[in-house]
């Protein structure tokens, strides 16, 4: 069996060669690796030491899948001590990227080489912890508060010039992490350069840490463990190192017990499970090469966008050459903030306008595309008239997707010679920022072509979702439940400003009725209007007072009056003062005898309609596994990360007591407040939703 720590002396340097992809993870044997390591060399009487990473990176931090579980020496923060404590000289060697632990293992090196594409940083806040292993003891002594204040509590990746600068490292040098290493360890030998310990280095001079705590704490919006991290780099200014490593420990454990750290830790893990699907293990997808867009208005803009950023040539097709010009100046508006952040040269923007982009205004530009998405006005007529034209013109084995945000993909396909080629892909508007893609599988959608969608999905930057198919697939079906609940509670005596300042204390950027004026009251009025038509259960509470608001026009801020005045702008948005008259109106006019909920109660009441309807989209196989759904209210419905997801919190509040408030409720409205049978099923079982999620891994 390799060696997970490959052991070799040249001539008067031992190396050290971690081995344990696919990251180098610092587990328990990594860990007692380079102990052992360390202490051969010593007694092998070499000058120096080389610590690197064979494979895609060096250390890329501690094994978080350790993580809960009980610790094992050598802990690392004892190994980064242990480390630079050596009478021998020793030198990290970083490429890939070097982050948390394996960033704190090369700062208990004396010297670090990195070669220029490596990347570094301390991003343990982002999985609900700081670092624990003398980053905020070390880093600041090399750094100051500043800098290392920035790193650690925003947890970001440092490009390797940015470190040099910084004098996080000492040198950029192309060429293998081990030639470099090697080279500089020889040279630092024979210069006669000394050990060169970070702790022994001058802390940087206190500053008002409460206060600095306090706009960290702010700014994490409820998360904990950056203004955490925090008093961490107060104890390297204020205390002894031994004392302050002490105290970064303390801190430490602390996060590695909060529910934050559980609910990070959870999206961590299940952003990368919910692309494994086991029913497409081994399906090749189809060739990619180029794609066609069929409606150029903000959605499939953004989608042509995405696509081109992401080096796919792009045939636009939209109804005539005015509307194709006007597509095509939305799209250069989009590519244009790309420019602005660096992202692409001002010769990409050109070639990707130029050259990757193609308009047209007739089917037959689409007859030679892999994959054609429609993103047209969401009518069936509509899409069955485009589908019906894209089965006559694109080419055999060509992909045809649709943008449909609710309706039947099935219906959409069956109106095709080839329904196998047809799949839902749903993106978030804008489509080219936001990450979630809901991948809607048809009946007859066929394996390879919702590989195909997958592989879009990376191909653009997604966090692809496997969705089946029902009026809003996983997401909106979800929103729409939780949101009813909220109408519901304004409806029976709360303000929408109470519910959106109680949802957004509970960590969601934006409350629901701020969302609403976002995304335009006017998409919820179409969405009413067509349940009413469709027909509203007799049991089913309905509302005008929001259609009032739409017939007034207010949209919300695209007319700069919804449920918010924002006159002043959006951030400084106020209460638009028509909206309470229309709902006491309504409560009047309905006979509701308006009563006072706490924000503790709209909190229980959103989340147990939000878990209740997402233990029915599990139930019902809309979405595959609950982490399917926690991945996409976090990526497509601003749920807060720390919490893990619905389902997540779901878990660690305890499923018996949301299903006694879903049955309290229930007395009052047994239409809405149907308990859903999985959920009634896992309290019944004592089991949780992540015993699911695992008995899908196994
Ligand atoms: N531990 C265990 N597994 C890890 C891992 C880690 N630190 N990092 C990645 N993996 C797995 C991942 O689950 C996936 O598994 C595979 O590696 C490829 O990852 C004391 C305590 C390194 C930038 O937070 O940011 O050090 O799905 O798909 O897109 O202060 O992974 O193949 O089975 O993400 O190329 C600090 C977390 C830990 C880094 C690579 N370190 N990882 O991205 O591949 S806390 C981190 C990443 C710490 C100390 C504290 C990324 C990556 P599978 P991937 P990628």
């Amino acid at each position: 069996m390799t060696e997970v720590i490959g052991y070799e002396v040249i001539g008067d340097i031992a190396v050290l060669a971690a081995n344990n992809p696919p990251v180098n993870a610092l587990g328990h044997a990594v860990r007692q690796g380079l102990a052992d390591g360390i202490a051969r060399a010593e007694a092998d009487g070499v000058k120096a030491v080389l610590i690197y990473g064979e494979g895609r990176t060096f250390f890329a931090g501690a094994d978080i899948r350790e993580f809960g579980k009980p610790p094992k020496e050598p802990f690392l923060p004892d190994l980064c001590t242990r480390i630079e404590s050596s009478p021998l000289i020793v030198v990290s060697a970083l490429h890939g990227t070097a982050l948390g632990g394996g960033l704190e293992i090369a700062l208990g090196s004396h010297y670090r080489i990195a070669v220029p594409s490596a990347r570094m940083g301390l991003p343990e806040v982002l999985i609900g912890v700081m670092p624990g292993a003398g980053g905020t003891q070390r880093l600041p002594r090399l750094v100051g508060i500043d800098a290392s204040t920035d790193i650690i509590t925003s947890g970001r990746q440092i490009k390797a010039d940015e470190a040099l600068s910084l004098g996080i490292i000492d040198r950029v040098e192309d060429g293998a992490p081990r030639d470099i290493g090697l080279a500089y360890a020889r040279e630092l030998i024979d210069s006669g350069a000394g050990r060169r310990p970070v702790s022994e280095m001058a802390a940087p001079e206190a500053v008002d840490f409460d206060a600095l705590y306090e706009s960290v704490l702010k700014k994490a919006r409820g998360q904990i463990a950056p203004a955490t991290a925090v008093r961490g780099i107060q104890a390297c200014c204020e205390l002894p190192f031994d004392q302050g490593m002490k105290r970064e420990r303390e801190l430490f454990m602390e996060l590695m017990a909060s529910d934050q750290r559980q609910g990070l830790i959870h999206a961590f893990f299940a952003e990368r499970e919910v692309g494994k699907l086991p029913e497409l293990k081994g399906v090749e997808p189809r060739t990619l090469a180029s794609i066609g867009v069929i409606g150029g208005g903000t959605m499939g803009a953004g989608i042509a966008t995405a696509a081109l950023l992401a080096g796919l040539p792009v045939v636009m097709l939209e109804m005539t050459p005015e509307a194709a010009q006007a597509a095509k100046e939305r799209i250069a508006k989009n590519l244009g903030g790309a420019l602005k952040r660096g992202k692409i040269s001002q010769e990409q923007f050109e070639q990707l306008t130029e050259k990757a982009l193609t308009l047209a205004t007739e089917y037959d530009a689409l007859s030679d595309v892999d994959l054609v998405i429609e993103a047209v006005f969401e009518e069936m007529g509509v899409k069955k008239q485009v589908f019906g034209k894209l089965d006559a013109v694109c080419k055999q084995g060509a992909v045809l997707a649709s943008n449909t945000s609710y309706l039947d993909v099935n219906e959409i396909a069956a109106c095709t010679a080839r329904p196998a080629d047809v799949i839902g892909l749903h993106f978030f508007s804008p489509a080219h920022v936001m990450k979630l893609l809901e991948i809607v599988v048809a009946d007859k959608t066929a394996p390879d072509v919702v590989a195909t969608g997958f592989a879009l999905g990376k191909m653009l930057g997604k966090v692809s979702v496997r969705a089946g198919v029902c009026d809003g697939f996983i997401g909106n079906r979800i929103l729409s439940t939780y949101r009813t609940a909220a109408d519901h509670m304004v409806l029976d005596g709360a303000s929408p400003y109470q519910i959106d300042k109680a949802l957004e204390a509970f960590g969601f950027a934006m409350g629901p009725y701020a969302v609403a004026d976002l995304a335009g009251l006017d998409i919820g009025w179409a969405v009413r209007k067509r349940k009413r038509a469709e027909g509203l259960h007799p049991k089913a509470r309905d509302a005008s007072y929001a259609d009032k608001l739409c017939e007034d026009g207010h949209f919300g801020q695209k007319t700069g009056k919804g449920y918010y005045d924002y006159a002043a702008g959006a951030k400084a948005r106020v209460p638009n003062e028509e909206v309470m008259p229309l709902i006491e109106a309504e409560r009047a006019e309905q006979g509701i005898t308006p009563r006072d909920f706490t924000d503790e109660e709209i909190v229980r009441r959103y989340m147990a309609a939000m878990v209740n309807e997402a233990a029915k989209v599990v139930g019902e196989g809309i979405a595959r596994r609950p982490l399917d759904v926690d991945v996409t209210l976090l990526y497509g419905y601003g749920f807060p990360r720390y919490r893990g997801g619905p389902l997540k919190w779901a878990d660690m509040q305890g499923l018996p007591a949301l299903l006694d408030d879903i049955r309290r409720y229930a007395q009052e409205d047994d239409y809405f407040w149907q308990p859903a049978p999985l959920l009634e099923k896992l309290v019944a079982e004592g089991r949780s939703f992540d015993d699911l999620n695992k008995e899908d891994a196994a």
